[in-house]
């Protein structure tokens, strides 16, 4: 199979420096060598341009950075575009997570029924009236929901991107309030810590392929490295206690891999500057590698 990385150095969607160097961070840890090592054909595509001008928060919505967000959304969403066409894996490094926001528009397109599963300690379901913090990082899920900023939903020219009813959420235990109404309101699927500690991650990952299986024709990964605890990923902008450890995230890529079921992925808020020697990049590498088929035997 062909694989296509492409970095989105972003760091416009929430206040902590560093996190645009994340890219560089997971390209240093071996990325393109340790998927061909599976037998991929890789192609590193670099990164996206993203804008520098920072600190400007919009007078009508209060969200942070946005006209640089809404630039940058459009070209990743044209990359990806680009990749799938071409027939290649897309693969997102970023970068902080509203680099969803573009993912999942240049990919949406290609399916009728597009599944997303969401492992994050966050519901990212933030619209400008419910966000605690104006930052567009904890908005992506929403806005490709088709809730919130226009700006935002309309990328690409079409809204939604994806259905509630497509969405598995995986590890949350930082939930805002207004997260949970729309959780609630729309019936999104979600695996927080509570489950994942009652059923154990085997059941959870069984109950995420069993409920995509027959409803969607392509699976979306876009995995936030603070749904795993702080202790295996301290290099991220949001840690929170209490996560999925080392081998719980690695079974659940590993069963991924046997699913057939994923179709593109992105690994998210890897920050280098946070981090200890490169320990969080090294993770969101080894975690691909499971998710691609790398195997203990
Ligand atoms: C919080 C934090 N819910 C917000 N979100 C984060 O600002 O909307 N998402 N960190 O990854
Ligand atoms: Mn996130
Ligand atoms: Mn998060
Ligand atoms: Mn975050």
């Amino acid at each position: 199979g062909k694989i296509s990385i492409v970095g989105a150095p972003m760091d416009l969607g929430q206040l902590r420096r560093g996190v645009d160097m994340g890219p560089s961070a997971i390209r240093y840890a071996g990325v393109v060598e340790r998927l061909e090592s599976l037998g991929y054909q890789v192609n590193d595509l670099g990164d996206i341009e993203i804008g520098r001008d920072r600190l400007t928060t919009d007078p009508l919505t209060g969200l942070r950075n946005l006209e640089a967000v809404v630039q940058a959304s459009t070209k990743i969403a044209d990359k990806v575009d680009k990749i799938m066409k071409e027939g290649s894996f897309p693969l997102v490094l970023g970068g902080d997570h509203s680099i969803a926001i573009g993912t999942l528009a240049g990919i949406s397109k290609y399916f009728k029924k597009l599944g997303v599963i969401w492992f994050d300690a966050h519901g990212d379901l933030n619209t400008p009236e419910t966000s605690p913090s104006g930052n567009i990082h904890g908005m992506p899920l929403a806005v490709s929901l088709g809730l919130g900023e226009t700006t935002l939903t309309q990328i690409c020219g079409y809204c939604p991107k994806i259905q509630p009813e497509n969405i598995v959420i995986i590890g949350a235990r930082s939930l805002d309030e207004g997260e949970k109404r729309l959780i609630k309101e729309k019936g999104i699927k979600v695996y927080t810590m509570h489950e994942i500690d009652r059923l154990g991650i085997p059941k959870v990952i069984e109950g995420t392929i069993a409920y995509f299986k027959d409803r969607t024709d392509g699976v979306h990964l876009s995995l936030d490295l603070d749904g795993l605890d702080p202790l295996y990923a301290p290099g991220v902008g949001t840690p929170v206690e209490g996560g999925l450890n080392y081998r719980e995230s690695h079974l659940a890529m590993e069963m991924f891999f046997e699913s057939e079921m994923i179709t593109s992925a992105e690994f998210v808020e890897v920050n280098p500057i946070l981090d200890e020697k490169n320990k969080t990049g090294i993770l969101a590498v080894g975690l691909m590698a499971s998710l691609f088929g790398e195997s203990l035997l």
